[in-house]
């Protein structure tokens, strides 16, 4: 029998990884560490991930970690409707994965962090100000993919959409007329039983 295990607090990116469970109504144990707790900066943890940081996670026995990597794997393994169903759909399930966490995540979190996160005193306006900027060409190549197509690869929810609407969910505190593609894409996968799961099992009230 698989055993799987995944390690990250639900307030953190590991959230992603929950979502991705929910969907493939896989069984799972959970150890919710913190990513601020300094166990996880030394064994037993750091032999599963020397990075020291959370998520990753341990399928009989092989441990992960990189939140986008751990989704395409489980997706893979597991399969179903949410997994590639061919190279040319991994490719492109890659290519918007790494898409959303090279041209997107960074600054969605650094608006984030200065407009919610950090303590009000060192919030810094103009940081918040220029992610915004720095995150409208990507988000309008997204616009305009999701004008022509309802989901990004394959015509159906796959992997490749839970990464990046996973990789945007900050974006769903963001008023933005002029990308109503994105807009309703955004909305129509949190809106997944399981992406509501997930955002519960955070604190949200949703
Ligand atoms: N690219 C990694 C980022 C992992 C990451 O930075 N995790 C944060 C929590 S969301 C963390 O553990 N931070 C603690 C630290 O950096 O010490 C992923 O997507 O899994």
């Amino acid at each position: 029998m698989t055993t799987i295990k995944l390690y990250g607090v639900e307030a953190s990116r590991t959230f992603r990884n929950i979502w991705m469970l929910k969907e493939l109504r896989l069984v799972y144990e959970h150890d919710p560490i913190a990513y601020n707790d300094k166990a996880l900066k030394a064994p037993p943890y750091t032999d599963l991930n020397p990075n020291g940081r959370v998520p990753f996670i341990v399928v009989d026995g092989m441990p992960l970690f990189e939140s986008l990597a751990i989704n395409q794997y489980l997706a893979d393994k597991f399969g179903g409707e949410v997994a590639a169903a061919n190279a040319e759909e991994r490719a492109q399930i890659t290519q918007w994965s790494l898409w959303a966490a090279t041209s997107v995540e960074t600054d969605l979190g650094n608006w984030a962090y200065h407009t919610m996160f950090l303590p009000e005193a060192e919030r810094k306006p103009e940081v918040a100000k220029q992610a915004l900027e720095n995150i409208k060409a990507p988000l309008a190549v997204l616009d305009g993919v999701l004008a022509k197509h309802e989901y990004l690869v394959g015509n159906r929810f796959t992997v490749g959409d839970l990464n990046v609407a996973a990789v945007c969910y900050r974006a769903l505190g963001l008023d933005m007329p002029d990308k109503p593609h994105f807009k309703t894409w955004l909305a129509k996968c949190w809106s997944r039983p399981a992406a509501l799961e997930a955002r519960r099992a955070r604190g949200d009230k949703v």
